[in-house]
């Protein structure tokens, strides 16, 4: 995730990611694969109010493609406790994400699973995932937009056509990796693990 806490703008800026495939991956076929986003604020605004004390928000996603989640991420905020992504659908829990934070209760880091060992985890068109994210905020006062709860994963999709036309064309043509500057001056963004 990449995104801009400033009250300034900077419509110049991109974000360009490389990635490196090995020259003779077989017999296993080299896939596209595609973000899949689930937020307990399902597709609106992420932010939302934090209530003092402990807290559970839910919200759910409806899958449109048949396919199979490679594993995921988690996006939360400071007092976050975890997230979870469960198949509502399937009556499966898919995934617990549990929060690391500090004495204080500051997050550190968000853990990542992945689902290779057992083949990735098949989500069915139609399916609707629900994301539960809890948190305990030990404030006494109610931070205003202070959580989200986002789980982020890596999906591939059954039949690779049928996401086709999601794809957007390139852009301008785009500076060579090698001839940006590195990222050691960017500020670290400890809520955004
Ligand atoms: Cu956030």
């Amino acid at each position: 995730m990449i995104h801009n806490p400033t009250a300034a703008s900077y419509d110049k800026a991109f974000l360009q990611i490389e990635i490196g495939y090995l020259d003779d991956a077989s017999p296993a076929p080299v896939k596209n694969f595609y973000p899949a986003w689930m937020d307990v604020a399902s597709c609106g605004s992420s932010g939302y109010d934090l209530p003092a004390g402990p807290s559970e928000k839910s919200g759910t996603v409806g899958v449109k493609y048949d396919g199979i989640l490679l594993g995921v991420g988690g996006h939360m905020h400071d007092y976050a406790k975890q997230i979870v992504l469960e198949d509502a659908t399937k009556k499966k829990s898919i995934a617990t994400l549990q929060a690391k934070t500090d004495d204080k209760g500051l997050l550190l880091s968000m853990p990542v699973i992945t689902f290779y060992s057992t083949g990735g985890e098949p989500l069915a068109a139609g399916d609707q995932l629900k994301i539960t994210a809890n948190y305990d905020n030990p404030t006494g006062k109610l931070l205003r937009a202070g959580a989200m709860g986002i789980v982020v994963g890596y999906f591939v999709p059954a039949n690779d056509s049928a996401l086709a036309p999601l794809r957007h064309a390139a852009k301008s043509p785009m500076p060579h990796p090698h001839d940006m500057h590195d990222m050691k001056d960017m500020p670290n963004m400890s809520h955004d693990q």
